[in-house]
């Protein structure tokens, strides 16, 4: 494998498809020597792996290429039977801007975008395309869903250079995704962007043409309308699906999808009003809707009702949406979740996820990259493992969760038997670490505004974006049953059940869905205030457990030292949650740490 990582440096793998990137894996490794490739075009993205054969379709054989290197290299048996993934999309959505930054993006420029242009090195196009095709991923949408300028060009005068990147994920079995801007018409003289405009429907026809002539396998098109200030079908006095299947429409003769993004509230919220609760919001607008999309159209759902905060209940549109073709949306970009400077490994949150959704609510996945073209690609280098669990969660969503990380630290360092196990540990229990300190009981936005990293406590109580905690000096946390803003409703009946009562909600989102006073007893006898200080003080010391823990792991030295070098800023980040935190409580609450700890005034 290192030989291979080296040679993509170098120079070009001369390869144009899946099945030439399939023999070259197996060529270039010792464990593939003789293997033979077999394609059968029927298959598709399925794989079956014999001892000696790969036989899959076109782009599956690439996909039983690499897993046949794993299983050998694992030491595992190989898959037994027809192997295909559970959802037929599974995608990347890189927020990258066209000068070159990401939005909410840990780990360096893109690798794609720079100046205002589509500029990139062929090589490590290659090599990310390969990383990604490796993880089990085949659709990267390249575009920030942010569309600003000159993005829209991506569809107009920089067609010819977004057609010469899809040639060199098309070779690793990847189809590229255009964010598109709602108005873009307005921008070529139209008066309108009204999606039942006649005017406006022949232009992104028009559009769709000419982009599907340039890259005819381009997956669609994924729209953020209505959103934080972006444009949308609510300025012509229409609504969501009416928006979707215009554009729906102007690319079904090309096989292209259209996906459009849940992700409605209101951003200019005063704070002042109780009654509007922003995870209601999606709900809201889109149950309405259900059974009105057209049969392209895919509705991109983020797993919570919120925004990715360290905990959230599932988002009870995943549930409700019966008629609708559903994706979930993840964030490996860690936003809210340590900025890839803390260590957060993600498959326990998915499990999660999946436990309360049934796997065939979804026909897609997706998920906000964490890839950049710093030093390790994402950030962290231990941040790998969620964009390899990634890959394989949207194969297997019900995946051993231990068990992928575990594949996932054995193929990327030779560690011994116990370090192997040591570093799994950590990896393991790094989200409910970070929990601990930035979000116990299920508080969160706690962060600081605009960068969230870092403790705000009050940072945005009194802004406009409807994400509130209410603190006061004898109580925290917002009521959410039906006697307060009536969210819960918004679930099927067992989980108005589960979380509508105090007595059956669990601990860990206890003030999501409660206000409770601080003198309030919880089921293990503790108080509301005592657990606050608690779960603060314990994730800042397992904070610097994790750090003596990974000091002791032989990573090769490049990575132990970035390794280091993230674990002392994510310990001064663990106290400082804590210090400011357990401080902010303190003085509002009046009320002494019963362990008589360290809190400042
Ligand atoms: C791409 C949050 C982030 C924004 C992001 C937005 C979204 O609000 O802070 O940076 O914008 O989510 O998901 O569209």
């Amino acid at each position: 494998m290192d030989r291979a990582w080296l040679h993509a440096w170098e120079g070009m793998i001369p390869v144009h498809t899946p099945k030439e990137a399939a023999e070259w894996e197996l060529a270039h490794a010792s464990e593939g020597a003789g293997v033979q490739v077999c394609v059968k075009p029927e298959m598709g993205e399925a794989y079956c792996l014999r001892s000696g054969i790969v036989e899959g379709g076109e782009t599956g054989v690439l996909q039983g290429a690499f897993q046949y290197l794993a299983s050998q290299r694992l030491g595992k048996p190989l898959p037994q039977g027809m192997q295909q993934p559970c959802y037929a999309l599974r995608m990347l959505n890189c927020w990258d801007n066209m000068d070159g930054s990401i939005e909410r993006g840990y780990s360096g420029p893109s690798l794609w975008f720079s100046e205002g242009r589509v500029q990139f090195v062929p090589q490590r196009i290659q090599w990310a395309a390969r990383l990604l095709s490796s993880c089990g991923v085949n659709v990267v949408c390249i575009n920030n869903v942010n569309v600003r300028e000159p993005a829209q060009e991506l569809i107009d005068s920089m067609l010819p250079d977004v057609a010469s990147l899809a040639a060199l994920f098309r070779a690793y079995g990847i189809r590229l995704m255009l964010s598109v801007d709602f108005s873009h018409p307005l921008r070529n003289g139209l008066p309108t962007a009204d999606p039942l405009d006649a005017r406006v429907q022949a232009w992104w026809r028009e559009r769709a043409r000419r982009v599907y002539e340039a890259i005819p396998d381009l997956a669609g098109f994924l729209v953020k309308a209505d959103s934080e200030h972006r444009p949308g079908p609510f300025t012509y006095g229409r609504n969501h699906a009416e928006g979707a299947n215009m554009l729906a429409s102007a690319i079904a003769p090309f096989g292209g999808v259209l996906v459009w993004r849940a992700f409605v509230y209101n951003c200019q919220q005063d704070w002042r009003d109780q009654k509007t609760d922003r995870p209601m919001a999606a709900y809201q607008t889109y149950m309405p809707l259900d059974g009105c999309f057209s049969d392209n159209v895919i509705l991109q759902v983020k797993h919570g009702p919120f925004d990715f905060q360290v905990r959230e209940p599932l988002s009870p549109l995943l549930l409700g949406m019966q008629k609708t073709h559903l994706c979930l949306e993840v964030q490996l970009a860690q936003e809210y979740t340590g900025h890839q400077i803390d260590l957060y490994t993600m498959p326990p949150m998915w499990a999660e996820v999946m436990e309360e959704l049934p796997q065939d609510r979804l026909c897609a996945v997706c998920a906000v990259g964490n890839l950049g073209s710093g030093p390790f690609l994402t950030g962290h280098p231990l941040a790998a493992v969620n964009l390899y669990a990634f890959g394989r969660f949207g194969w297997q969503p019900h995946m051993d969760v231990a068990a992928c990380i575990r594949d996932w630290v054995r193929l990327s360092y030779a560690l011994s038997p116990e370090d192997t196990e040591t570093l799994c540990g950590v990896l393991l229990k790094s989200r409910a670490v970070y929990e601990s300190y930035t979000g116990s009981l299920g508080l969160c936005w706690m962060v600081t505004p605009g960068f969230h990293y870092g403790p705000s406590p009050m940072g945005y109580e009194y802004d406009s974006w409807g994400t509130y905690h209410r603190a006061d000096r004898n109580a925290v946390g917002i009521d959410r049953t039906e006697k307060g803003t009536g969210y819960v409703l918004q679930y099927p009946a067992e989980m108005q059940e589960k979380y509508g009562k105090k007595e059956n909600c669990p601990d860990t989102l206890l003030l999501f869905f409660h206000r409770m006073r601080y003198t309030d007893r919880m089921r293990d006898g503790r108080t509301v205030i005592q657990r606050l200080y608690d779960d603060h003080f314990d994730g800042a010391q397992q904070t610097r457990e994790m750090q003596r823990v990974l000091q002791a792991i032989p990573f090769p030295a490049a990575v132990g030292q970035a390794v280091n070098q993230c674990m002392e800023k994510q310990v001064r980040n663990a106290q400082e949650w804590c210090d400011v935190s357990n401080s902010f409580f303190h003085r509002l609450s009046g009320i002494e740490d019963e362990k008589g700890r360290i809190i400042y005034d």
